[in-house]
């Protein structure tokens, strides 16, 4: 028995009133499961929408430049039989699923947590990883408007790229995509385009079934997008990255007792929570590490407000989610939403809003090893602070070696805004927290 199904926007986040920038079926098509129906975009990002249903379009309830909230009609499609799938409705059913969220490693790491069955947003309009001026390499355009949409458009500027030069887009009717610009960036760099200027070589191609077996795995939305913008962050900033370690002794014996009075049910602090506090009061006390570069490299924008991107591993990959204002937040308040957050980032719940709008990034690596290691800035932030495992060691206390807990600690930043010695003093406070607890109280 055929039954008409209804097809309405999913859960967006917070946002309504959005616009449709494209719609691709027309009463009669025929449509696949999670095929791309409709595009909306916000200022922040723009977003696919997936069929939830395969069969014919019946009816097409939207257009280009209408607005559409959490819930609108898009469609209804005749299928031979229901899909439980969501972000569909039968008739009667009430509401559509939870969407898929992805971002930018940050305001620029793109990140992107992808749930095959939730809408997708393809792209953000997160600042990639530099505040400088775009690279004016490639040359001027003379002819007619292109055909893209705005993001599309963003993601031209912020790699230098005239977009009118961007001939034959891969899209429907013409339109051009993000993969049509990096076509004719690596079509004009392999040209070795005397307008490019100094371009960088590209990696050789290699075939690698001449030396053996092979087995090729597509890459994650999420590794895609945060390569993306850790390429552009490595090219962009000049990056140190500075290593320290903090005698956190005390404060594990701290954390010890007061895990040990906590209920079953309750969430346990680790060592990161101090961390966090630590860092929080390093940057009351410089503020240039709770800054970003003015767009025009002119001015530094000071941050009045601490929030802490934290970076989670995840089976899709990278994400990091923002806890907001930790400064006005207990140890205990802080523990929670972490474990919250990352549960979230981990089942690929986190919504575009989580991971924005973060003053530093935290990565840890403690729960799994290493000595020191050199992250990379998640501009237009200006530093990342890197931990690694706390390991037992020999201290010399002027008499005698002791056994002391010490963690390694590592500082990126961007060498435009931070001088080396001012990272050295930073490190040197975050210690200095961390080797005394006490003194955030002060
Ligand atoms: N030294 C020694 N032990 C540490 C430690 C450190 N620096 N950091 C954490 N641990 C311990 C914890 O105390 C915990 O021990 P118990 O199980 O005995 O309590 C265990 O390791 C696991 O900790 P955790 O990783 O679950 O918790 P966390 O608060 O330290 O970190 C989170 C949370 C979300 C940051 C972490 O789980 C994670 O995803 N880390 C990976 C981040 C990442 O991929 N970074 C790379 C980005 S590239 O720049």
């Amino acid at each position: 028995m055929s039954a008409l199904i209804e097809i309405k926007v999913p859960d967006i986040g917070n946002v309504t009133d959005v616009d449709v920038v494209d719609v691709s079926i027309k009463p009669g098509d025929i449509v696949a499961l999670d095929q791309t129906i409709a595009m909306l975009e916000t200022d922040k990002a723009s977003m696919d929408l997936p069929a939830t249903a395969a069969g014919t379009v019946n009816e097409v309830f939207i257009k280009t430049g209408d607005k559409v909230s959490e819930g609108t009609l898009i469609a209804t499609v005749t299928a031979a039989t229901m899909v439980a799938a969501s972000g569909q409705t039968s008739l009667d059913q009430e509401k559509p699923p939870a969407p898929e969220a992805v971002t930018a490693q940050a305001e620029n790491t793109a990140q992107a947590i992808k749930l095959p069955e939730q809408p997708k947003a393809v792209e953000t309009a997160q600042p990639p990883a530099t505040q400088s001026s775009p690279p004016e390499a490639l040359p001027a355009s003379k002819g007619s408007p292109a055909h893209a949409t705005p993001a599309v458009r963003l993601f031209a500027r912020e790699l230098g790229v005239d977009i009118n030069l961007v001939t034959g887009g891969s899209g429907r009717k013409g339109r051009i995509l993000k993969d049509d610009i990096k076509h004719y960036i690596k079509k004009t760099l392999s040209q070795g385009s005397s307008q490019t200027g100094g371009s960088i070589p590209p990696i050789p191609a290699v075939d690698f079934t001449q030396f053996g077996e092979i087995e090729e795995l597509k890459l994650s939305k999420i590794k895609k997008m945060t390569g993306q913008n850790l390429s552009r962050v490595w090219l962009n900033l000049p990056l140190v990255t500075y290593h320290e370690e903090a005698d956190i002794t005390e404060m594990e014996a701290f954390r010890s007792t007061i895990n040990a009075e906590k209920t079953n049910s309750e969430v346990k602090i680790t060592g990161l929570i101090f961390i966090i506090k630590a860092l929080i009061a390093a940057m009351r006390q410089f503020p240039q590490f709770n800054a970003s570069l003015s767009p025009d490299g002119e001015k530094l924008i000071l941050k009045k407000y601490f929030n802490i991107g934290i970076a989670v591993d995840t089976p899709n990959g990278l994400v990091v989610p923002v806890l907001r204002d930790v400064d006005k937040k207990s140890v205990n308040q802080i523990a929670l939403e972490l474990a919250e957050k990352s549960e979230k980032a981990r089942a690929g719940k986190l919504m575009p809003g989580d991971m924005q709008g973060g003053c530093i990034t935290i990565s840890s690596l403690g729960g799994i090893g290493g000595t020191a290691f050199t992250p990379i800035v998640n501009a237009p932030e200006v530093a990342i602070l890197g931990v690694t495992r706390a390991k037992m060691q020999p201290v010399w206390n002027g008499k005698d070696f002791v056994p002391r807990l010490m963690l390694p600690l590592d500082i990126t930043y961007d060498h435009r805004v931070i001088d080396g010695a001012e990272g050295a003093r930073f490190m040197t406070a975050i210690k200095n927290y961390l080797g005394d607890i006490r003194r955030l109280l002060l």
